[in-house]
């Protein structure tokens, strides 16, 4: 069913899939097969040579990846999609696809811990020219774009430290620089962002995170052009990284895709009330969340976002140990990297996530030694505040005494 006039969460759930052409099964088949055999020599001949349609091995495409492929599509609102084997695969295949030696990429201060080792220690090394700009003023890139920028790479909000990207103004300036323009959007998901209806060109995920929603399968997604699709399809991920989906992954995204609305209504509900409690807390010495009006960028939150999603990274008074003591005392709130699941979870991107940047590194890039990184879930509302009331210093001095 092609679903394009419906409604979000319907086109999550019933877009590119019909039970009628496939047995009546409401569930898509699950294609476990490597290879497809073709019906004459010759038609195999025209399928390699782009001349005909169809599947031919399964890391090229497969009739279970085109339908999560197709939802992703029409979710960020874009011409095609890519399923990919987790959300470095589809940075590294985009990445590789796009550039050459001699080339600059311009990125944000803040990236995922392995998106800024790909980049500064992958991407460096074949001549490309890695440099990183402030984003969260675009005059910042006005500056430093050149001829030679052939991509702009950004998160918004970035990982850890919530810094927000202006989609739409950041898009003008590398367009009129000739670059493409490519977004992380992991953290915000089509359902509270979609990068390409502001001006971006390509935008890739971590389907590991809120898109699969249950902490079950490692996975990575990318939509743009069919154009820019079908290069990366082809050489970004057939030739220069085979970071191909199984096809069993891309039943388990779907799946999650289907609550996907639904579950991001309750964690932005649950992460604004963590979120105010954590700031009116004594012990918190800071708490970014693009939904509080002490939110240095909350107006450009308010601007590019609906709702304003459920990562909350924050410091405590004590610094890097008081977070540590704090983390060891929870009971519930789960000691784990990752994100967006139905359990909360909470790390300290400094000793883990970003552990990728060296001390000096994450100073210059704002990435703050003390700093805790809660993904909040899906769990009761009261119960995650309550777990983080009993660790925070001043109750459990509270309770100790
Ligand atoms: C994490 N992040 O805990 P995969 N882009 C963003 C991400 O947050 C991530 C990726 C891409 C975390 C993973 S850290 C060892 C665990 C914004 C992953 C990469 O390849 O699917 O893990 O996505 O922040």
């Amino acid at each position: 069913m092609t679903t394009n006039s419906k409604g979000f969460a319907t086109r999550a759930i019933h877009h590119a899939y019909s039970p009628a052409d496939n047995e009546g099964a409401l569930t898509p088949p699950l294609h476990l097969t490597s290879t497809f055999s073709f019906e004459t020599a010759e038609a195999g001949g025209e399928m390699f040579s782009g001349e005909a349609p169809g599947h031919f091995y399964s890391r090229i495409s497969n009739p279970t990846l085109d339908i999560l492929e197709k939802r992703i599509a029409t979710l960020e609102g874009a011409e095609a999609g890519l399923a990919l084997a987790s959300g470095m695969g589809a940075i590294s295949a985009t990445l590789w696809t796009l550039l050459a030696p001699g080339d600059e990429l311009i990125v944000d201060k803040t990236l995922y811990g392995c998106t800024f080792s790909f980049m500064r220690h992958g991407l460096a090394k074949f001549g490309i020219t890695v440099s990183h700009v402030d984003m969260t003023d675009p005059a910042n890139l006005r500056t430093a774009i050149s001829a030679r920028t052939k991509v702009v790479y950004f998160e918004t909000p970035a990982n850890p430290n919530m810094r927000l990207v202006d989609i739409a103004a950041v898009s003008e300036i590398a367009h009129a620089a000739g670059a493409t323009v490519v977004v992380d959007n992991t953290y915000a998901t089509p359902y509270l962002t979609r990068p390409i209806e502001l001006g971006a060109d390509i935008v890739v995920h971590s389907a590991t995170k809120y898109l699969g929603g249950h902490g079950d399968v490692v996975a990575g997604l990318l939509v743009g052009t069919y154009e820019q699709v079908s290069a990366i399809r082809l050489y970004g991920m057939k030739d220069m990284t085979g970071a191909v989906m199984a096809p069993f992954n891309a039943m388990l995204v779907m799946r999650g895709l289907k609550t996907l609305a639904l579950r991001m209504e309750r964690h932005c509900a649950s992460a604004r009330e963590v979120a105010l409690m954590l700031e009116a807390h004594p012990a918190v010495k800071s708490v970014a969340w693009p939904g509080l009006e002490s939110f240095a960028q909350h107006g450009l939150a308010q601007k590019q976002m609906p709702a304003f999603g459920a990562m909350i990274a924050f410091e405590l008074e004590g610094g890097f140990d008081a977070g540590r003591a704090m983390m060891n005392r929870l009971e519930m709130i789960q000691r784990a990297v990752s994100l967006g699941d139905a359990e909360s979870l909470i790390q300290h991107p400094a000793s883990m996530t970003h552990s990728t940047y060296s001390q000096q590194e994450r100073a210059e890039h704002g990435i703050s030694e003390g700093l805790v990184r809660l993904s909040v879930g899906l769990e009761d509302a009261a119960d995650i505040l309550a777990d983080l009331a009993q660790a925070l210093p001043e109750m459990a001095a509270a309770r100790a005494a």
